[in-house]
């Protein structure tokens, strides 16, 4: 037996722990590990039965994934996979009863399906979030799911991959009973009241009728087409869930099989499998030890409550952090309260919170319009009108009155970090929170180094944005930072093909059916179109002369139309947010292209694409150069979680790496020779395209 399991014994039963820190994968040795104790315990006449348990914080959280690379890469042959284990534990003649804590997850609730009895502790989630992965459950989940909580729940559970709570899954069949208290005790006792082993194989009296599941097949592959949309790995797990309902189990875990090996080697999947590591390694900072000290943080403060301020304080109260809450009058105060009101209300009418929740977070709100109470806070957030001057006489404020070891974070899309922190006696202590809108939901957290920001300061900012929920990316101090500095090209040529001929709904659509959560335009009418006009009138004296500059979005904002908040942008809403096209707007881009003498011209979908996202690629390799983003992955990250870029493909830099360096770069040089200086390849670009690699390689 490999030392990842061991076998002990409590009286008459065998105790098989599974420990492979630091979330017991299925990794090499382990699958072997199982299938060697599993032998032992049958062979041992004194043992009657078996508990699987897992050491540590959790169960098994699944295969590990770390190998599929490896065999996607043909570093490895992919070898029978779990089945031989599975049989063996489910062919056991002593029954086998898995203890779950922590997440059973993918192979891991694959193990446990394959056990004849499951009981978990309270707060134990199980899950088949392979889909996520772009892969589907490869260890007959799709077949033994359905057989333990029937074909709605197993076909929920597989093509949509999110995870169920202990009572949900006490609830329809899947555990066998909650175990409060010690869980390897509970599971000891309850393993002595069973009598015989349960195959669950050969449960098949919850897979239904054909008549019965085609509309429960019909509607997931709806539901997956809209919500998931441009992903194939659910609408193949759907296949392998109705393939439980129609074949034998052995034929049923073939075309399981037959389906897991297409995903496998699907860009889907290599493109999903990337982010979930990004994710991991964007915690990763060279040059910060993982020892560096945080500081605690119990309190908050927001000073602005609008789109953003709002938003952010709803971010910690949601995870429990008391906020203070402050604005220049009553009356912006009430309206940002209102906001987070009607967000909170519109949760619970949703079911995605409760009445008594909801109240208990605004109960963390202390609304003010003075400074009071400011100095407990252990960090305070600057989300004020996005201008230079206002943002240091705030910083200047906060440094009096805040308490000496406090964070002062600021909100800002675009500002020099530096020239804030300039204002204040105590640069060290001055970072970026960079949010995204609406900042209670995006799940990215730009967090931006000034040249004085502490390692304590950069730590703790890292790990409070784990605790926020978020996803924290840490990047240098430049205009925009990343996400934003690369977001500047991404829009500006937007709107530059639709001065050349485009419309703006051929924009929004073509990147919309790339798999953009929503096209450049549309996206500007959402955050505001006044904020980047604000910015760009900010930056305007930097402006190199000469060099063609976008100018439709200035006139809209020139005519007051800032997008959503005024129910009219690049197209006109109603007051459900609707969005609908705009003669108005079409008479203002005809003026434009007649200021220009730009004859509109065709433009096909293919360009548009190019062109918009090789344009940031282009300003990626040079913050990647510039050591502004400290890999490429960490642009992937902060456009999956914070752009809507679509995880099917992996982030931008990866998908230009899917697309081949070399061809971005010609691409890119063509589109210099037209259009100029703007599309200057950047260095690291024409290098990694010249020796034929990939940008973090
Ligand atoms: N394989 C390899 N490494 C893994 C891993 C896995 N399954 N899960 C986590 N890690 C690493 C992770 O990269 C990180 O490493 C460390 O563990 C801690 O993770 C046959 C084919 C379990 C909820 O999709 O969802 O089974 O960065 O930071 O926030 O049908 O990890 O420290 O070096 O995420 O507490 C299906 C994936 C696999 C679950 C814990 N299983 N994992 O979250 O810690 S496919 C999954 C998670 C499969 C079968 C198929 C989460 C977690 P490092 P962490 P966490
Ligand atoms: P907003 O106009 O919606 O809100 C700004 C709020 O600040 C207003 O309610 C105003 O009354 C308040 N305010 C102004 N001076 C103040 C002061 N001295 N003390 C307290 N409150 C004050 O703007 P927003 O969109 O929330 O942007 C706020 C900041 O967040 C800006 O720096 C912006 O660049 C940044 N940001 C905006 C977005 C976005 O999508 N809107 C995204 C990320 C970051």
């Amino acid at each position: 037996m490999s030392d990842l399991v061991t076998l002990t014994r409590d009286g008459d039963i065998g105790i098989i722990t599974v420990d492979n820190p630091p979330v017991n994968a299925l990794s090499p040795g382990v699958p072997e590990g199982i299938a060697a104790a599993i032998d032992q315990v049958v062979a041992d006449s004194s043992l009657r039965a078996a508990v699987l348990i897992g050491a540590g914080r959790t169960f098994i959280a699944g295969a590990d994934i770390k190998e599929f690379g490896k065999i996607t890469s043909g570093q490895k042959k992919r070898e029978i996979g779990l089945h031989p284990v599975l049989f063996k534990i489910e062919d056991s003649p002593k029954p086998v009863v898995c203890a779950i804590h922590g997440t059973a997850f993918g192979g891991g609730l694959e193990v446990a399906q394959a056990c004849h009895y499951r009981v978990a502790s309270p707060t134990a989630q199980v899950g088949q979030p392979e889909v996520k992965l772009g892969i589907i459950p490869g260890a007959a989940g799709t077949q033994r799911l359905p057989r333990l909580a029937g074909v709605a729940k197993a076909v929920e559970m597989c093509a949509f991959g999110d995870p169920v709570g202990a009572a949900d899954a006490l609830a329809c069949g899947i555990v066998d009973r909650i175990i409060e208290g010690d869980l390897l005790a509970g599971a000891i006792a309850f393993a002595a009241e069973v009598k015989a082993p349960r195959k669950s194989r050969e449960r098949g009296s919850k897979l239904g009728h054909a008549a019965a599941n085609e509309p429960i097949f019909a509607a997931a592959r709806e539901q997956a087409r809209k919500k998931l949309r441009g992903k194939n790995a659910p609408l193949r797990a759907i296949d392998a869930v109705e393939a439980a309902t129609k074949l034998s189990f052995e034929e049923g875990i073939r075309e399981e099989a037959r389906i897991f090996e297409e995903c496998l080697f699907s860009a889907e999947s290599k493109a999903m499998i990337h982010a979930f590591f990004g994710e991991r390694e964007v915690a990763k900072i060279p040059g910060l030890p993982k020892e560096t000290a945080t500081l605690p943080i119990r309190k908050a403060a927001v000073t602005g409550a609008g789109t953003m301020g709002g938003g952010i304080a709803m971010a910690y109260v949601n995870a429990g952090i008391p906020v203070r809450l402050k604005e220049v009058s009553e009356e912006a105060l009430i309206r940002g309260l209102s906001t987070i009101r009607k967000n909170y209300d519109r949760s619970v009418s949703s079911g995605r919170l409760s009445r008594e929740a909801a109240e208990q977070r605004m109960s963390l709100i202390t609304p003010s319009t003075t400074y009071d109470g400011f100095e407990e806070a252990d960090i305070i957030v600057e989300a004020v009108f996005e201008g230079m001057q206002l943002k240091k006489e705030v910083f200047t404020e906060l440094d009096q009155i805040a308490r000496p070891d406090a964070i002062l974070a600021s909100n800002t899309s675009t500002l020099d970090i530096d020239e804030i922190a300039s204002a204040t006696r105590s640069p060290h202590r001055v970072i970026g929170h960079h949010f995204f809108s609406p900042a209670n939901v995006m799940r990215l957290l730009e967090i931006v180094r000034g040249k004085e920001s502490s390692p304590e300061v950069i730590a703790t900012s890292m790990t409070l944005a784990r605790r926020l929920a978020k996803v924290g990316v840490l990047v240098g101090n430049c205009r925009g930072f990343v996400g934003n500095r690369l977001f500047h090209p991404y829009r500006r040529e937007a709107i530059f093909l639709v001065e050349e001929g485009a419309t703006p709904r051929q924009i929004d659509e073509a990147l919309y059916d790339f798999g953009m959560a929503m096209g450049p335009l549309a996206t500007g009418d959402l955050a505001g179109l006044d904020v980047g006009w604000r910015i760009r009138k900010e930056y305007q004296h930097l402006e190199k002369p000469g060099v063609r500059r976008a100018l439709i979005e200035d006139r809209l904002c020139e005519l007051g139309r800032y997008g959503q908040k005024t129910k009219a942008g690049w197209y006109k809403y109603d007051d459900n947010r609707n969005r609908m096209d705009d003669p108005e707007v079409d008479r203002i881009i005809d003026e434009v292209r007649e200021e220009l003498r730009v004859k509109p011209r065709a433009i096909s979908n293919e360009e548009i694409v190019d062109r918009i996202l090789y344009s940031l690629v282009n300003e990626g390799a040079r913050v990647l150069e510039e050591g502004i983003a400290l890999r490429a992955v960490d642009i992937d990250v902060i456009y999956m979680t914070g752009y809507g870029f679509p995880t099917h493909r992996g982030g931008p830099m990866w998908y230009a790496a899917s697309v081949g360096l070399k061809r971005v770069y010609e691409r890119i040089e063509e589109f210099e020779r037209q259009h100029g200086e703007l599309w200057t390849p950047a260095p690291l670009l024409k290098r990694l395209a010249e020796e034929g690699r990939g940008f973090d390689a």
